[in-house]
């Protein structure tokens, strides 16, 4: 990847930083400062991550991007504990316990938490358009009623791990419960199919948004794109439209939410008429995951680690039963509404690596599908790791979700290689996640041939992740 390949579509960083009145000695504007090239050693690139942090730090969370994301989100706030952890820990729990405090009733943790402070239109779709308040057992603030992978677990503990001291510990201790609850609402409110495997009702659940694999689910759901010419769209005046979806996705996913919604966010007759269910395997190995990550928990804040080990297992058996494809080698998404797996290969088959309980048999197989021409990964990564099949006619290095490299992805396959023993392959992935951000800066993703950033420029996950990289 070339040095100084920072160039995007979102504009110059400075401009950026104008736009949000950031003053000129903040960490803001350091960060600007460093990410047009981004630093070559590993000091200056900690301090860049550092300064992401800070600048997108908000009272009691951080934010992914000041311009193009402004509220809290659920995966990223777990993403971006992990790396607090390492410079800020007290600021890691802060981030867990923020985004809890707005857990539902039911247990849910939903996929945005709006900052009440921001202006109507700082985000769309916003409350306006989720109307939580509307439904029994949605908390005090404003949220959306969807969820996001559930890697939550994983990360306090990793937080943990990482800073082992007493405030910690009772950090922890509080955050366990609703933990629990979070995966007792996903294993007895999703369950569509009654298989052991959660369902997600909206691409924005499975957190690619955009990935092909969603291409055929999609296709089914009743939309057309001059919908949008009612509403206005934010992520497009932030970021290159070229490579963000396009009208008629964001009309499907409005369509998909306001069935959601009409239906108060219920999930008992999910089967019926939802316009938009599938299994997908990223979410489904980050669940099980988290209750391999639990049953950690348990055993330090006292509880009992059995149930979550047994759970964990059913999980694992259910993946493969249900979404592994012995004629592809891989995991893929199964579209509930036809009973069928989805035919795109793209990254989310290879995250059931990182299930620690995964049987040779399918380990070997993703090692394989990791390391053909489709994804790339190897000893001395010249290329970085894309989201979606490298090979096939529709992909699209610049589109979101759709080709380009991502940190958060790149950071949980290598945890599963490690797990199943492949440090080298590991080591490989870890070298070219480092070197985008050297040649780039904190982006949101990367060109998965040249390295260019693209994207916000000054992303939280990808700060935080890089620091979980760096101290490794
Ligand atoms: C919708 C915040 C989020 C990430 C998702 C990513 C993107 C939102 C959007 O940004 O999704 O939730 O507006 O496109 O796809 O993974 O959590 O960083």
């Amino acid at each position: 990847m070339t040095a100084g390949a920072g160039q995007t579509g979102v504009g110059a960083p400075a401009a950026e930083s104008a736009r949000n009145g950031v003053p000129a000695d903040s960490p803001a504007t350091r960060a600007d400062a460093a990410r047009t090239g981004g630093p070559a050693d590993p000091s200056g690139l900690r301090q860049l991550a550092v300064d992401t942090l800070d600048a997108n730090w908000e009272h009691d969370h951080t934010v992914p991007s000041r311009t193009l994301y402004p509220h809290q989100w659920s995966w990223d706030s777990a993403f971006i504990a992990i790396g607090l952890a390492h410079v800020r820990p007290e600021r890691a729990w802060r981030e867990l316990a923020s985004l809890f405090r707005a857990q539902w009733a039911d247990g849910r943790v939903p996929h945005i938490v709006f900052n009440p402070a921001l202006r109507v239109g700082a985000y769309f779709p916003g409350p306006e358009m989720w109307r939580s308040a509307d439904v029994p057992g949605a908390p005090a603030v404003a949220t959306s009623g969807l969820v996001q992978p559930p890697v939550h677990a994983l990360a306090a503990l990793l937080a943990y791990r990482r800073a082992p001291d007493p405030a910690g510990l009772a950090a922890l201790r509080r955050l366990y419960p609703a933990l629990v609850a979070q995966q007792r609402y996903l294993a007895d409110r999703r369950d569509v199919a009654g298989d052991g495997l959660v369902c997600v009702v909206h691409p924005w659940e499975s957190g690619l948004d955009n990935s092909p694999a969603w291409d055929e689910p999609m296709a089914a759901v009743p939309a057309e794109a001059a919908v949008m010419s009612a509403y206005r769209r934010h992520d497009t005046a932030h970021a290159d439209a070229a490579h963000r979806p396009t009208d008629l996705d964001y009309a499907r996913y409005l369509a998909i939410v306001a069935a959601y919604r009409d239906h108060r966010y219920a999930d008992r007759d999910l089967a019926a008429g939802h316009p938009f269910l599938v299994e997908c395997p990223l979410f489904n190995a980050a669940f099980g995951a988290a209750e391999h990550a639990l049953a950690e928990v348990a055993a330090l804040v006292g509880g009992d680690p059995g149930p979550h080990r047994d759970r964990a297992a059913q999980i694992t058996e259910a993946l493969v039963r249900r979404l592994y494809d012995p004629d592809t080698g891989t995991f893929q998404p199964r579209d509930l509404r036809t009973d069928r797996l989805v035919g795109a290969r793209t990254v989310l088959g290879l995250a059931p690596l990182i299930l620690p309980d995964l049987p040779t048999r399918q380990v070997d197989a993703l090692v394989v599908e990791a390391r053909s021409a489709r994804f790339g990964v190897a000893r001395r990564m010249d290329r970085p790791l894309p989201t979606y099949d490298r090979t096939a006619p529709d992909f699209e290095p610049l589109r979101y979700w759709r080709g380009p490299s991502w940190l958060n992805i790149g950071w949980l396959i290598r945890r599963g290689l490690l797990t199943h023993g492949h440090p080298e392959l590991a080591a490989g992935l870890r070298r070219s996640m480092v070197g985008l951000v050297a040649g780039a800066g904190c982006h949101e993703y990367f060109h998965p041939d040249t390295g260019a950033g693209l994207g916000s420029p000054a992303f939280s996950w990808t700060a935080a992740l890089l620091l979980d990289l760096l101290a490794d």
